[in-house]
């Protein structure tokens, strides 16, 4: 059964750590009460990405969060994440699905109602946009209005984050907008004390309305 909740997605960083203060601050997060977990690796080897993904999926399967793996269906298959998260460029959602069948977990980056409209019909289970501000991790991306993000929203059916530079203290300006969660990398990543910094986070998004919600 596919169920899971987007209302605080991680999303990780690897660079600046080594593997074991990787992992720590990957379960401090988890601590923190994360409720999905990306792992986003753009310049390891499969075999490396693989045998990160090994291990922190060790830790995810201990918190019950589920694993979704940033770019690559094959890395996730390998592993047996929960998911996998695909952009514009990657395979499309489709082909990902016809692949992994319907318990796999896909989500799909979007930054128009076109491009949500076609990764619902192609069978993403989830949707993230942005970037909302400016960010500082490294990401080939544009800013993508709070209007569209509203748009969007509208235009899907399924949950839809918003992320780019999100923190507890900027996130009000998603206030109102229908989204499910909020994605974060450095907020949680780079911050002295991960599990704090992700319980400050969720509490912040519960404040503008975003709570918990197993989607099925
Ligand atoms: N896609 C759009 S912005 C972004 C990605 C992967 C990075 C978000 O990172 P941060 O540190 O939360 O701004
Ligand atoms: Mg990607």
């Amino acid at each position: 059964m596919k169920s899971f909740d987007t209302s605080l997605y991680f999303i990780t960083d690897s660079h600046g750590w080594n593997e074991n203060e990787f992992l720590y601050r990957v379960e401090a997060a988890l601590n923190g009460g994360v409720t999905i977990l990306q792992l986003r690796e753009k310049e390891k080897s499969t075999r490396d990405y693989l045998n990160l993904a090994e291990k922190v999926h060790r830790l995810t399967l201990r918190y019950q969060v589920p694993l979704v793996i940033d770019d690559r269906l094959d890395v996730a298959m390998a592993v047996g994440a929960e998911g996998v998260h695909l952009g514009q460029s990657d395979m499309p959602v489709a082909h990902a699905r016809r692949l992994a069948g319907n318990a796999m977990i896909i989500g799909a980056t979007t930054k128009t109602v076109p491009q949500a409209l076609e990764a619902l019909e192609s069978g993403a289970d989830y949707l993230g946009v942005g970037a909302i501000y400016p960010t500082t991790t490294k990401v080939k991306t544009v800013l993508t209005s709070v209007d569209t993000l509203r748009d969007i929203c509208q235009a899907v059916s399924i949950p839809v984050n918003a992320i780019g530079g999100l923190n507890k203290d900027n996130i009000a300006i998603l206030k109102g907008i229908p989204i499910a969660g909020i994605c974060a990398v450095s907020a949680i990543m780079k911050a002295d004390d991960p599990e704090t910094a992700a319980k400050e986070l969720k509490r912040a998004a519960e404040s503008l309305g975003i709570t918990s919600s197993s989607r099925t």
